[in-house]
């Protein structure tokens, strides 16, 4: 970690990669340890956690968390949680009554694989399982009662009808005919944008950052959550055109926006997230990169690592789908 001058250089990938690792680890963990393990639900909620996704919300947790000094025992159980409640999200939103999605991470989505029921109850089971995790007695020696409760109080609010459901149930109602950019932002701000502004914020609050960095945070974690449903949308923009088609119903950034305006409109908000953490100078590097990440990702490279360590089955996987989609 020290460049020729005796500084101390920072790489951003490996750090990314060590946080990655250590939320793996610590997923695998709290899934593992339950007393329901080999029941059908608990390997739909493995099937559905422990393989494949990014952990992009977690991640900015721990990296939010640690530009204020926290430790990343007491982010994990917070980070995970976030993560949890993002795969119940997943798995709910390929639902036949939602997005009906065959295929999620590169493989069969959670109903596709185990069935409906089991698709629902694992979701359920996960939502309910990251208020488990963050109530643990051990959190809140670590943390203290206050600050537990207040980041409870975070968690439900940006999961809510108020956040992410809220902007779910937005999107379903929708009139296709009045979408315009700023309607889609307001959406997007909720659907996405609120369980990532809530990573970086539950990092913050760990931290135990002033009022004045937390505002900060906020700034910058709700231009990240906004760029990131853009940046999805644009390399969804294949789904739009299929639409127009007459196939796949969907509307998105780019059913109103051309692309270039919506590459401008990530640029404009990656550059909102880079002033939003200019006064924390270099350690804010990891909140930068993950910005830069968002802005600049060029694929669809859902399921795969973060830090870019590549999924060496990934093939094999995509294989099995095509296998099983025929069959
Ligand atoms: C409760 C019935 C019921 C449904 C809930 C709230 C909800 C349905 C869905 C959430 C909305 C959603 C899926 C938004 C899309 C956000 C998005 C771009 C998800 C993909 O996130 P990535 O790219 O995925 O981080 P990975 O796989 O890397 O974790």
């Amino acid at each position: 970690m020290f460049n020729r001058a005796g500084c101390v250089s920072f790489n951003v990938q490996r750090y990314l990669r060590d946080c990655r690792s250590l939320i793996d680890n610590a997923l695998d963990h709290y899934l593992k340890k339950n007393s329901r393990n080999g029941s059908i639900l608990h390997q739909a909620i493995c099937y559905s956690v422990l393989d494949g996704g990014k952990r992009f919300r977690p991640i900015l947790a721990l990296a939010t968390g640690e530009l204020f000094g926290a430790k990343r025992r007491s982010l994990l159980p917070f980070a995970c949680a976030i993560e949890l409640i993002h795969c119940y999200s997943l798995i709910h939103d390929d639902l036949p009554a939602m997005d009906n999605d065959d295929l999620r991470r590169g493989k069969l989505s959670c109903h596709k694989r185990f069935g409906e029921a089991i698709a629902l109850l694992a979701g359920d089971a996960l939502l309910t399982e990251a208020f488990f995790i963050m109530s643990d007695p051990k959190a809140a020696r670590l943390l203290g009662v206050p600050v537990i409760s207040k980041l409870i109080r975070e968690v439900s609010d940006a999961a809510s009808i108020r956040g992410m459901i809220g902007g779910q149930c937005t999107e379903l109602e929708l009139d296709k005919r009045k979408v315009t950019p700023q309607v889609l932002e307001n959406l997007d701000r909720l659907k996405t944008g609120a369980l990532i502004t809530l990573a970086a914020r539950v990092g913050a609050i760990i931290g135990r950052a002033s009022s004045k960095d937390l505002a900060r945070v906020t700034r910058y974690g709700r231009a990240l959550g906004l760029a990131f449903q853009i940046t999805d949308d644009i390399l969804d923009s294949h789904e739009v055109l299929s639409d127009k088609n007459g196939s796949k119903a969907i509307v998105n950034y780019l059913s109103v926006v051309e692309p270039a305006k919506a590459r401008e409109r990530v640029n404009h908000l990656l550059n909102e997230c880079l002033r939003a953490m200019r006064p924390y100078g270099t350690a804010a590097e990891p909140l930068r990169d993950l910005a830069r990440y968002v802005a600049q990702r060029t694929s669809d490279d859902a399921g795969e690592p973060l830090s870019g360590t590549g999924n060496s089955d990934r093939a094999e996987r995509l294989n099995a789908v095509a296998n099983a989609r025929q069959a």
